[in-house]
């Protein structure tokens, strides 16, 4: 069932570090091996092996719409057609500039890169240059991409993969980052306390979602945005996971809570390689040329990707957020059931179209409580439902995706899978 994979992740091997070109999609931590993937369609996936599984990872977030959506398929051949790089302006990147400003009223310029990571290392680099400031807090268990001085406690594939931190890290551009757990508002305020004047930046996902799914608690958000005004450091939220995907306005119209500056990725390319970064427009103003911060891409902007985002925008505009919010939080609660009933205690955090699922007795609301959570019984399960045709994210510090494509049939059938799961067995 799993035999051509296995054999292109030997050859992998041979010639990409690991096998893989991106960490936690080697699947590790779950004690497997990765699954080639041919063709998506909707909800599903299909292997080298010609075999279907329903998807809950959707490439770790940018499908909201599913995979091959007809409309999003259409724009990127029509913009393929007219040529896939020009390293000049087009009017398409202008177009999606417009769209996501409006979305996100916070947001009165903003800069398109081409990943998530180039994003938030951007975003502190214009953070540093606008204060006059150095230090940056981030959150234990935060993952903002592997932009060197995010790689302090980080979460996603250096979670999974237990790293301290990484070699190739100097330690005096780490120095600089100071850490807080998610929602301990007095940790952050104590930082401050002390180093208040030389901080740049807090960063954070408004809704964490590399350390497994985390929300915040009841005033987390606006206990940050406080303190940043209070003593003249920015707030950036990154969005490159909750954009567009936990409401049309992102976690930050959710939540209602104006970040300084916005980092952006995933859903805005729908699966094109797209970041972007964003905010007030006397900050956004120092980037170059209009200011003196710099920061350029030959494939920023790029029509394709430009083409892909716009079509997934104009779909997602009109789309009913709630309802699918509605219908995951049932399937949830089926699952819940599920593990009651099997006596497996379990947690499942979610927010709109996200979930995981902690196997720990305890509420998990931040990363030392992610961390308690069972690794092998999460293995376990990964393992038994791969063998009935679910797929689901193969780390446990990672958050399952649900998209508009799911249907009535997928949910039903990933919960016989989960039925028929023995525990340890
Ligand atoms: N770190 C990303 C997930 N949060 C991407 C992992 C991958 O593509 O392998």
């Amino acid at each position: 069932m799993e035999k051509r994979s296995e054999e292109l992740f030997d050859l992998a091997r041979k010639y990409i570090p690991g096998g893989v070109n991106s960490p936690v999609r080697a699947c590790l931590a779950v004690d497997s091996v990765p699954l080639f993937i041919v063709r998506g369609s909707g909800s599903r996936i299909t292997t080298a092996d010609g075999v279907e599984y329903i998807d809950f990872v959707q490439s770790w977030g940018p499908l909201i719409l599913g995979h091959a959506h007809p409309g999003v398929l259409r724009a990127i051949v029509e913009a393929a057609e007219r040529g896939s790089s020009f390293g000049a302006p087009c009017e398409a990147e202008v177009r999606l500039a417009e769209v996501v400003c409006a979305a996100l009223p916070a947001m009165e310029m903003i800069r398109m890169v081409s990943s998530g990571t180039e994003a938030t290392m951007s975003a502190l680099r214009l953070a540093r240059a606008f204060t006059g400031r150095n230090r940056l807090v981030k959150f234990d268990g935060g993952y903002h991409g592997h932009g060197d001085a995010f790689l302090a406690r980080a979460g996603s594939g250096v979670a999974t993969l237990s790293l301290p931190g990484t070699p190739g890290v100097p330690p005096s551009v780490v120095e600089d980052t100071l850490i807080a757990p998610y929602n301990d508002t007095p940790a952050v305020e104590e930082l401050f306390r002390r180093q208040g004047e030389e901080i740049a930046a807090i960063f954070v996902e408004p809704a964490a979602g590399n350390m497994g799914l985390v929300l915040p608690e009841p005033g987390f958000l606006e206990a940050l945005r406080a303190i940043c005004d209070r003593y003249g450091a920015l707030l950036v939220f990154d969005e490159v996971i909750t954009g567009f995907r936990v409401s049309y306005n992102c976690a930050q119209g959710y939540y209602g809570v104006k970040p300084d500056l916005t980092t952006l990725g995933k859903i805005i390319g729908a699966g094109m390689p797209v970041g972007a970064y964003g905010g007030r427009r006397e900050i956004m103003a120092r980037i170059a040329p209009e200011g003196s911060v710099y920061q350029a891409g030959t494939l920023s902007g790029n029509p394709v990707a430009m083409a892909a985002g716009l079509a997934a925008l104009e779909a997602l505009r009109v789309s009913d957020y709630a309802a699918l919010a509605a219908r995951v939080e049932e399937f949830c609660r089926e699952m819940e059931k599920i593990f009651a009933a099997k006596g497996v205690e379990a947690r499942i955090n979610r927010l709109a179209s996200m979930f995981t699922i902690f196997f720990t007795g305890r509420k998990v609301l931040d990363f030392a409580s992610a961390q308690s959570a069972d690794a092998a019984l999460y293995t376990n399960l990964y393992k038994h439902m791969r063998g009935c045709g679910v797929y689901l994210a193969p780390s446990c510090f990672e958050a399952a995706m649900v998209s508009f494509a799911h249907k009535e049939e997928d949910f039903s059938r990933a919960l016989e899978a989960l039925r028929s799961w023995e525990p340890r067995k």
